[in-house]
């Protein structure tokens, strides 16, 4: 008798949750490293699920494509803003993700992110490797200390949190976050709940950690960056578009603010002739936030299991509602 079928649309997914999903599937693997739009609607017809990423667009085209079949969308991520989840609705189509899994990951990756911008490593660490270090004078590679400053957090979920937390033992002056309600764990910790007009013109250290949608698009504009301190940095691990990118290259330009350390961009990859590329003040990731092994590897063995919980008719780990 045949298996029901799930496409996987990326290559190098732990063996553990491959694993998984040969036990209970046919399991079609993406030609590439990654499928492209292209072979994903070519593959998806008469598939019961979808393993995929950030990067994979899941639209009612791609649903209409698969047909019937379709049940489940399996995205190893917490955001889920490449989903339309009123096709995924109309269709019946279940989503699942992988939240919480990866929420102090994350907070490392921003901690260390912020240092980096603030205190210059990747520019240091090229002077070094290029010659450039000859002498030690007193403010050479000097950055901004975290020590005294005033950090705002824009968006306070688990992520945000987490972030608040680890950056609480910097001995800063003033934290300062926005959030649709107050976050009793965030307000032990002497955060005060701000407006994000509030939050842009006081602090030193912006961090954006929200879910991109349409209330978020764009939430760091020309007007917002106008407010900010001229040497803030701003901090974004949620997603490119939570910037007007090219508001936020003119104030660079124009330094117009301190500098900004983004593990996120637009587009991603982003473009090797960016202006942000050639930056001094700006430290740019390839979308790692929640790049540990450990963090991956169980990411993906729950985007296995809330495929399979879905063959199964059984609770999934995890499943967004709507
Ligand atoms: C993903 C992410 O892990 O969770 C998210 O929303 O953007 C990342 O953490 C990454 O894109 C790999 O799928």
């Amino acid at each position: 008798m045949s298996r029901p079928k799930v496409f996987v649309a990326m290559r190098h997914v732990p063996e553990l949750a491959m694993d998984l999903l040969h036990k209970r599937f046919d399991v079609e693997l993406c030609d590439s490293v990654q499928a492209t739009r292209a072979e994903i609607l070519q593959k998806i017809p008469g598939k019961f699920g979808i393993f995929c990423s950030p990067v994979n667009k899941i639209d009612e085209e791609l649903i209409k494509t698969a047909g019937p079949s379709l049940k489940v969308v399996g995205t190893i991520s917490v955001g889920y803003d490449h989903v339309d989840l009123a096709a995924m609705k109309k269709y019946g189509v279940r989503l699942g993700y992988t939240p919480d899994i990866l929420t102090e990951t994350v907070a490392e990756t921003t901690v260390g992110l912020l240092i980096s911008t603030t205190r210059r490593f990747f520019e240091a660490n090229h002077a070094l490797k290029t010659g450039e270090w000859k002498y030690l004078t007193p403010v050479w590679m000097c950055g901004r200390s975290i020590r005294n400053s005033v950090v705002g957090i824009v968006g306070c979920g688990n992520i945000g949190t987490s972030i608040a937390k680890k950056l609480n033992t910097f001995e800063i002056s003033q934290l300062l976050y926005t959030s649709r309600t107050e976050k009793p764990a965030v307000k032990a910790l002497g955060g005060k709940l701000v407006t994000i007009d509030e939050l842009v013109e006081q602090s030193d250290f912006i961090i954006l950690s929200v879910a991109l949608n349409e209330d978020t698009k764009f939430i760091i504009n020309e007007e917002r960056l106008a407010k900010m301190k001229s040497h803030a940095v701003l901090v974004n691990i949620g997603r490119g578009g939570l910037i007007d990118q090219d508001a936020l290259i003119k104030a660079l330009q124009e330094n117009r603010i301190g500098g900004a350390g983004l593990d996120v961009m637009t587009p991603e990859p982003l473009p090797l002739d960016s202006p942000l590329i050639k930056m001094n003040n700006v430290v740019l990731l390839p979308h790692i936030g929640s790049a540990s092994i450990e963090t991956r590897t169980e990411m993906a063995i729950t985007t296995a299991k809330n495929i399979i919980a879905v063959l199964d008719n059984t609770p999934m780990p995890n499943e967004v509602q709507f």
